[in-house]
């Protein structure tokens, strides 16, 4: 069918059949070149989600930057007698959700450190308040090692503690968290961090409670090809147990004002390689989330031609986890005119949708 070496044939055949790719398959599709993986990517995107791609109204609230845990590669937590640490008490979150209330805004996402002070009772508390403000938002909230920490620490097991924050009005779970699973990279990025069987059993747990959840991967520090595709088959094979993520996020390592500045970043090249990667490997994932916070508008845009079908939210200036650490932009925000227009040139459709990618009715 193309001209091709055979160990590219082989999964460049399969995935036209719509047949899964093994890891070794994987590996050699990484040297595939770059326009025939935009190609792939592309059908397999057009197969799950025809010409649409989904943005929603968002806004993140980050309660704090202070964190018992100091990751490598983060630019944002500080210490908690930094003058640059931030430490949001309710009134000053709730404050934050009634800024927003008439803004059409349909979730809102919540992450920040893993504070020392507040369990699971304090945030069961904060989101139905947050509910009572805004009940036509959803809430998505809390990295798999923020809810490990919080449930622990009310001395509760993992399938109590979602189940509270539920019942509260925790609708979805983000992806973030997972970083690296191999065991050497983590440990030397995020030593003092859960585990990647922590963070998967949280998923599992979520899943199993009937919340849907993202995934994501920090790629393009000192890991290589084989740990990025060892850490798409563990989330494939929960996919396949669970059925319970909506979305995968590859974010690309950002390394401004951090510890692990000296790993620099990989090119535009290579993140477009991992949007297609993930969205051939994946395939029983049904969303790629080009994150443009983190890309840069203009890197997000192109990842619509390697398989992302969604370029989350509008952010409204609320997050700085990737300004922080060296982003394009340095106050996110994005009109949905703009990101409209954004989606339309580059060929698609857009769709607002909700956190469970139902259409928003406009
Ligand atoms: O887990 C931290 C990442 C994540 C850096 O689920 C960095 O819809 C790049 O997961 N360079 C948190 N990345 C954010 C997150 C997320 C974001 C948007 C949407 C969703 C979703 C989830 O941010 C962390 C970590 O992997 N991160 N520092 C950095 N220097």
């Amino acid at each position: 069918m193309f001209d091709l070496p055979e160990e590219i044939e082989t999964p460049v055949r399969k995935i036209e059949a719509g047949e899964r790719i093994s890891d070794a398959e994987a590996l050699a599709l990484v040297d595939a070149p770059l326009s025939l993986l935009g190609l792939l990517a592309t059908r397999a995107k057009e197969r799950k989600s025809g010409r649409y791609v989904y943005y929603n109204r968002n806004f993140h609230i980050e309660p704090t930057n202070v964190c018992v845990f100091n990751c490598r590669f983060c630019s944002y937590r500080r210490p908690a007698d930094s003058p640059e640490a931030w430490d949001y008490g309710e009134e000053e979150i709730l404050a934050q959700v009634e800024a927003h209330r008439h803004s059409g805004a349909t979730e809102i996402h919540i992450v920040g450190g893993v504070h020392p002070r507040n369990d699971l009772h304090y945030y069961v508390g904060l989101i139905r308040k947050i509910k009572a403000i805004m009940p036509e938002a959803s809430v998505k909230a809390f990295t798999a090692i923020e809810l490990a920490y919080m449930i622990r620490k009310a001395g509760l097991a993992p399938a109590e503690g979602l189940c509270l924050l539920r019942d509260a009005g925790m609708e979805a779970i983000p992806g973030g968290g997972a970083e690296i699973f191999a065991e050497s990279v983590r440990q030397r990025i995020c030593p003092e961090k859960g585990t990647a069987e922590e963070w998967l059993a949280m998923h599992r747990e979520a899943h199993r409670a009937g919340i849907p959840t993202n995934a994501t991967i920090l790629y393009g520090h000192i890991e290589s090809w084989e740990d990025r595709i060892d850490h798409l088959s563990r989330l494939r094979s929960l996919q396949d147990e669970t059925g319970g993520f909506n979305a995968f996020i590859p974010l690309k390592y950002r390394s401004r004002n951090n510890a692990m500045s000296e790993a620099g970043e990989v090119s535009v090249v290579e993140d477009m390689r991992m949007t297609a990667l993930s969205r051939l490997y994946l395939d029983n994932v049904p969303h790629i989330k080009a994150y443009w916070p983190m890309f840069g508008k203009t890197t997000a845009q192109m990842a619509l031609a390697f398989g992302a079908d969604d370029m989350d939210g509008t952010i409204d200036d609320s997050t700085k986890i990737y300004s922080m650490a060296g982003a394009e932009d340095r106050s996110p925000s994005m009109t949905t005119e703009e990101m409209e227009r954004t989606i339309r040139s580059a060929g698609y459709l857009p769709v607002e949708r909700d956190t469970f990618y139902n259409p928003v009715k406009k």
